[in-house]
């Protein structure tokens, strides 16, 4: 799908600008303007919204359409990543700017303990949810590059061996490059 970049600096308070604001009121991104379906674009402010959409358009394996286990083991897997491993270390996130040291170790283990508890998915297959790239990869890989420095690799050699192949697709490594 055609599309075009646009890298805020939140450190430097790009997302509360009146531009930015006019598209989402929660100074949040991402955002997706969605110039294709009538004007003014529509905008998504979601990431998980915006991430189901693309992948509904690009077809393929992303979200399996076949009528077997492969459909659902992605969307739980896709799921289970982002409710028990994104969302409490985002909360870890905000808790630290708090000044809340307590909670903040609690929800980085909480958030830590569940990616790694994930690598058993690995047991038996290439990728999160089967044979192959999914939504369930995306979600995780996002997370994983995030807490690599808390992950002692050398006894999570499937998670590392995953981690490696993913980072290595060029689709990944075009969408990593946005937040250089
Ligand atoms: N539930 C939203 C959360 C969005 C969110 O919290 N974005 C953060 C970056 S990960 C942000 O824009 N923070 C800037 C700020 O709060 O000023 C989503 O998944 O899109």
């Amino acid at each position: 799908m055609a599309h075009r970049v646009v890298p805020l600096d939140l450190r430097a308070g790009q997302q509360r600008t009146p531009d930015f604001l006019a598209l989402n009121p929660r100074g949040k991104v991402p955002v997706l303007r969605l110039h294709s379906l009538g004007a003014p674009p529509l905008v998504l402010a979601q990431s998980n919204a915006i991430l189901l959409y693309l992948a509904q358009q690009a077809g393929g394996t992303l979200l399996p359409r076949e009528n077997n286990a492969s459909a659902p083991l992605a969307f739980e897997r896709f799921f289970f990543y982002v409710t028990d491993v994104i969302a409490p270390s985002h909360t870890s996130f905000f808790l630290k700017n708090e000044g809340c040291e307590e909670g903040r170790r609690l929800m980085e283990r909480r958030s830590l303990d569940a990616l790694l508890a994930s690598e058993t998915f690995l047991e038996n297959a290439p990728f999160m949810a089967g044979q192959s790239f999914t939504l369930a990869d995306i979600a995780a890989v996002s997370i994983v590059a995030a807490l690599s420095s808390s992950i002692d690799w050398a006894q999570h050699p499937r998670l590392r061996r995953w981690f490696a192949d993913v980072m290595a697709r060029p689709g990944v490594r075009r969408g990593m490059a946005a937040f250089d």
